[in-house]
């Protein structure tokens, strides 16, 4: 069994970004040696901070699908050249953010949005709840530049077909619509760390992939067992192609544990 899941809203309280509810459950996945891959729109700075919080030790995927990282203790077979950096090895899908931001400049006089790189550490604690140091862990972006949409939905799906031809995607979060390479994505980031680790270990993988919002339907389209995490702020998203959905009756870290509970009794492990 491999777990993929999205942090905030999920493992983390969508408002105080607490995990304590999920406590349990971490514990007995860590016992069993079933991997836990974050799969997240946060940054490497901040994910570097959660891990140590969390006493995570697996591979972990950041920005949205942007890229995975895996600790170079973790010997996957990938046949391709990784980037190593500190104590990773890094197999990017982005494009680099500085493209992201001149494109952002460029909409600026015809859509009303705010762009990461404009706001100051204080904004975005304002508008996410953040403290301010994970604030400025967040700023610290390589891959994506997330927008506060001001704009109607109208726009934002013209904008959609404006981007599509040069090859960039906008994807919706919880507070933010994220502006980044078309070819990234939780779900495709997700597939290559599943196929590593099957070709490994030479055997089949069930996976588990737990989210609550937009940017997670893909992956949690393709798992196994495919688990949505209510959330206390919207209804939950539509998994096309899937009636064997499970939803969970708890909202965010609380949710979690009872699907991922249920899925170890599901998969014989208790
Ligand atoms: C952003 O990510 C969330 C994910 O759903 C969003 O789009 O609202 C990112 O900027 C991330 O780095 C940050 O930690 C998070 C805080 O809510 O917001
Ligand atoms: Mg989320
Ligand atoms: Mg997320």
């Amino acid at each position: 069994l491999l777990v993929f899941t999205d942090l905030d809203g999920t493992l983390l309280d969508h408002y105080s970004y607490d995990f304590s509810a999920a406590s349990n459950a971490l514990s007995s996945l860590k016992t069993l040696g079933i991997p836990c891959v974050l799969n997240t729109s946060k940054t490497y700075a901040e994910l570097l901070e959660l891990r140590q919080a969390l006493h995570h030790k697996d591979p972990f995927i950041v920005e949205n699908g942007a890229a995975v990282y895996l600790p170079v203790n973790i010997r996957l077979d990938t046949d391709e050249n990784l980037i190593a950096r500190e104590n990773f090895l890094i197999k990017p899908f982005g494009p680099d953010r500085k493209q992201l931001i001149e494109l952002a400049q460029a909409m600026k006089s015809r859509y009303d949005f705010i762009s990461y790189h404009e706001l100051t550490p204080e904004q975005l604690v304002e508008h996410t709840g953040l403290d301010s140091h994970s604030a400025e862990l967040s700023l610290k972006r390589e891959f994506t530049e997330p927008l506060i949409w001001n704009d109607s939905n109208i726009a934002l799906e013209r904008l959609k077909q404006e981007l599509a031809s040069e090859g960039i995607k906008l994807q919706k979060g919880g507070r933010f619509v994220h502006l980044m390479g078309q070819n990234c994505d939780k779900a495709v980031a997700m597939a290559w760390l599943k196929n590593a680790y099957q070709k490994t270990f030479n055997i089949a993988v069930t996976s588990i992939a737990l989210g609550d919002g937009e940017n997670d339907v893909g992956m949690i389209k393709q798992a196994d067992i495919p688990v949505v995490v209510r959330s206390p702020v919207h209804v939950p998203p539509e998994i096309p192609g899937r009636n064997d959905v499970w939803i969970t009756d708890s909202y965010g870290p609380q949710g979690w544990s009872e699907a991922i509970n249920q899925a170890l009794i599901h998969e014989g492990f208790i």
